[in-house]
Parts: C-alpha cells; sequence; structure tokens
C-alpha cells in the first residue's frame, strides 16, 4: 500500500486533486531559489507550475534551503512533489505542485549550491530568504558590513553561508567561465526589493574586489518584483486535514489562501519564463504596487498582529472578528495610508483595501498572530514608518499609525496584557528588550529608548519631536486601558 506522496502515488489520488500536468523526468533547472519556505512554494513555484504545464520544461526549480534541512528532509522522499491546499470559507481545493526538481541544503554542501548557481542552464537566481536574509541596515537599506555572516564570508568566499555571499561567489564563477550573469529575482517584502538586493550585493562584491563590484553593479539585472499571497505555517493540523483528502501523507503541504499576485519589472539578463501563463504581470516599474501592497496589506497585517496579540488574539481572522480591530484597519487604510500611495492608472484602490479586509477575514486559514509578529525590526520601517514619515512631511494625522508602532514596541517588551511572557522573535530582541527593561511603563522613556534605534527609525525619525509625542501618547494609552480599548478609541 502506498502511504507517502510520491511519484507513484500521483494515479491513486482523487480525481478532484490537480497533479502536475507535465513530464518532470524531461524538465531542466533554469531557476535556482534561495530560501524554500512555505512561501515560495505556494507562490513562485505555482506560477512557475503552470510555465511547465505550458510545455516550456526549461525552467525547471531547484530549491535550496539556507538554514535548516527540514523541507528537503520531508521533500525528498515525496520526489519533490507536495501539496498546495487552497482554503476559503466555501471549501478546500488542492494541487500538487512538481515545479520543485531539486532540495538542496546549502550549510550541508555550499559547494553544490553554488555549482549549480554557476551552471550554465541557470538563468535566474530567485529569492525568498525574509527581511533579514539581506543582511542591511533596514532603516538606509545599506549592507551591513558587520553582519557576522557577512564578516565570515569574507573570510571564508568559497564556502559562504550569507546570501550576498553565495550570490558574489557564483557570479565571480560565471564571470570567469565566460558566462552571461543569472538574473536575481528577489520576491521578498521589501521596498524596491531589486535595488535593495543590488545594493547590498554590489556592496558585499566590492568588498571582496573592485572590478567585481562594478560588474555586479553594471552587469546584473535586479528586477524589482510585488509578491502577495498569504501562506501561514503549516501544522500538524493541516497535515492531518491534507492527508485525509490524499488518501496519502505529505510531510509538508502548504496552507493558503485563493488570492494571488506577482508584479514583476520586465529586465531580465538571459531570458525568462513567461509567467503570465502562471498569473503574473509584467511592468516597467513595479515600485506603485510594492509600496501599496507594503503599506496597505503588511502594514495593516504587523499592526494588527502587536495589537491583536497584546489584546489575546491568537489568529488574524479572530481579530477581524472583533469589529474595533477591522474598523480600525479599515480607516487606518482608508484615511492615513492611502493618501500617500502613488496614483496607480486604472487601478481601483477602494474595492483592493475592501479585498484586504475581506482576505484578513478568511476563516478558513489559521494565520497566527505570533507569526506576522516575528522580526519587527525588520520589518517595521517599510510597514509603517515610510507611511509615517510621507505623513509627518505632509502635516497630517498618524494617530492610528502610531498605535500599531506602540504596539510593536509593547510588544517587543515581552510580556502580554496578562502579565504572561511573549516569545518574541527578531534578531534584535535582547536589545529592544533591554530598552523596555530600562523605561519601563514610562510612555515618554520608551518612546524616547525606542525612536534612538536607528537601525529601524533612521537619524531623521530619531530626532522628530512631533512623533515622539504621537507614539508617547499611544503608548500611554496601551499601559493605561490596554490593547483592546484602545484600539476601539481609535476607530
Ligand atoms: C505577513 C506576510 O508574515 C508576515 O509578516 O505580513 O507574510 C504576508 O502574509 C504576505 O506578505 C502576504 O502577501
Amino acid at each position: 500500500m502506498i502511504q507517502r506522496l510520491s511519484s507513484v502515488a500521483l494515479p491513486t489520488l482523487p480525481a478532484d486533486v490537480v497533479r502536475p500536468r507535465f513530464d518532470r523526468g524531461a524538465a531542466r533547472i533554469g531557476i535556482v531559489h534561495l530560501g524554500l519556505g512555505a512561501f515560495h512554494r505556494a507562490h513562485q513555484a505555482v506560477a512557475t507550475e503552470a510555465v511547465l504545464a505550458g510545455g516550456d520544461l526549461q525552467w525547471g526549480i531547484a530549491g535550496v534551503s539556507l538554514r535548516s534541512p527540514d523541507t528537503r528532509d520531508a521533500l525528498q522522499p515525496q520526489d519533490g512533489l507536495y501539496t498546495v491546499a487552497v482554503r476559503s470559507g466555501s471549501g478546500d481545493r488542492l494541487e500538487v505542485i512538481g515545479a520543485i526538481l531539486t532540495q538542496l541544503v546549502a550549510p550541508e554542501d555550499p559547494e553544490a549550491v553554488l555549482a549549480l548557481m554557476a551552471a550554465p542552464a541557470t538563468r535566474i537566481v530567485s529569492l525568498t530568504v525574509t527581511e533579514k536574509g539581506y543582511c542591511h541596515n533596514p532603516a538606509t537599506g545599506e549592507l551591513d558590513r558587520d553582519h557576522p555572516d557577512i564578516v565570515h564570508d569574507l573570510a571564508n568566499s568559497h564556502a559562504p553561508r550569507s546570501v550576498p555571499g553565495f550570490l558574489v561567489e557564483a557570479l565571480r564563477r560565471r564571470r570567469e567561465a565566460g558566462l552571461p550573469p543569472f538574473t536575481v529575482l528577489s520576491c521578498d517584502n521589501l521596498p524596491a526589493n531589486g535595488a535593495t538586493a543590488r545594493r547590498v550585493v554590489a556592496a558585499f562584491a566590492e568588498l571582496r574586489d573592485d572590478a567585481l563590484g562594478s560588474f555586479v553593479a553594471r552587469e546584473v539585472p535586479f528586477p524589482s518584483t510585488m509578491v502577495d499571497r498569504i501562506v501561514p505555517a503549516t501544522t500538524d493540523d493541516d497535515r492531518a486535514l491534507v492527508a485525509e483528502r490524499l488518501g496519502v501523507e505529505d510531510a509538508w503541504p502548504v496552507m493558503t489562501e485563493p488570492f494571488r499576485q506577482w508584479v514583476i519589472e520586465d529586465h531580465f539578463a538571459d531570458g525568462r519564463p513567461d509567467w503570465t501563463a502562471g498569473g503574473a504581470r509584467f511592468v516597467a516599474d513595479v515600485e506603485p504596487f510594492e509600496l501599496m501592497k507594503l503599506r496597505l496589506l503588511n502594514g495593516s497585517h504587523s499592526t494588527l498582529a502587536y495589537l491583536g496579540y497584546l489584546a489575546g488574539h491568537e489568529t488574524v481572522s479572530e481579530a477581524m472578528a472583533d469589529a474595533p480591530f477591522a474598523d480600525l484597519l479599515a480607516a487606518m487604510m482608508e484615511r492615513e495610508i492611502a493618501p500617500t500611495l502613488p496614483p496607480l492608472f486604472g487601478f481601483d484602490l477602494a474595492a483592493y483595501r475592501a479585498e484586504l479586509l475581506q482576505r484578513f477575514r478568511n476563516p478558513a486559514l489559521r494565520h497566527r498572530t505570533w507569526q506576522i509578529a516575528m522580526d519587527g525590526s525588520q520589518k517595521v520601517p517599510q510597514r509603517l514608518l515610510g507611511t509615517i514619515r510621507d505623513r509627518l512631511k505632509a502635516g497630517e494625522p498618524f494617530e492610528r499609525l502610531a498605535l500599531g508602532l506602540a504596539g510593536w514596541i509593547r510588544y517587543v517588551g515581552g510580556r502580554d496584557e496578562r502579565g504572561g511572557a511573549i516569545d518574541v522573535r527578531d534578531p534584535m530582541a535582547a536589545r529592544l528588550r533591554a530598552l523596555s527593561d530600562g523605561a519601563g511603563e514610562d510612555p515618554e522613556r520608551l518612546a524616547d529608548a525606542f525612536l534612538s534605534v536607528r537601525e529601524v527609525f533612521g537619524d531623521d525619525l530619531a530626532g522628530d519631536l512631533r512623533l515622539r509625542r504621537t507614539v508617547a501618547q499611544a503608548l500611554a494609552r496601551l499601559i493605561t486601558v490596554g490593547s483592546a480599548a484602545a484600539v476601539a478609541e481609535r476607530v
């Protein structure tokens, strides 16, 4: 009896489960993807699956995990197959994806990863390595030269650990071999993610060697992209649900929503898949799309995550069912965020805002506020502070954004409103916790201490008195009446 998802199990799956519609044995690797997490598997891999199904077999994916072997260990016994469960109030649709042909674990064998990146058939290296994978200063977007992985990679260029380290060594090898560079395709939630990737990768290349630095800056395309699909971390309950539907076990399915959007700047070194087959859109300038998505979706998400967590809401849909929270987001998007966005011709922004609220309400997704709350020091600058900066410049109010920001400051203090410990995950967690402990429950001192964190607030916001006053007021409400009541006051 077949018990595990694999190539031989495919014919046994129920008829309503979508399965690969191309010859996986004939497909070749054209894309090396760094960051083999759930997001990639529910987003870019799904769009690439459509390209392969259309008959263009040169764009198979080699998926690389930069840290843990867990995904490889789950997928390899399944011949790289996994399920995407598309969940909504009206039921679940299951698709088995075959686009990821090989899985590698970088720390186990960095040379194998470099060899694949430097192979002639590899034309794109794409990234979902999260904000912190860029080894940059989140406020300025510049390479953090003191980052331990950067220091390591400068001394060990043949066995790198960091994303810039891998990219630069592979690009150097291609250049030496007379091969064209690959395109670096960032699919992370960063503003101008292509330009940000270029800045850190070129800076790292220059630290290695001047000529390599100018080669990266001039010859390697780094198109920006806007990526969007909500993909909560998979749980054991999800695994059980998928196994029941498939009739076989899938060690690591991914759970997601029906919505999927991918907007890509059409600037590639050496060809690209026609991802329009998978619903993507190619444009000349991604920035307005990215700004809109980061500020409206991710800005709201983080606000809901911090304030919702503090108020005891475990998931996004639970927080959305608490009316003042949904009202706060609606008002924040309409009155404080939307006015900062450049107009997008032919785009219905009001409909987009309404759709976001609907997506957050999806009752079939269990998206934990704790998950979104992670890595706030890396996320807050582009999700909330860019918008606040624009509101300050325009002399306009931003009380709701400030409440979200105050929620982050309370959250990283490490105590919830019932006195329980919060498991804060953030590369700056220890420093932020110390700032919070030093300031205690004094809103003014807290605002002062946090605004002085230049990697998050930059030099300009650190000294902004209006921001300091507004954040201190929001903190005072959170401290005296708690998150739920403070949210209700602000809708
Ligand atoms: C979320 C995002 O975890 C988070 O920080 O805000 O992953 C969000 O779900 C995606 O950007 C949606 O496209």
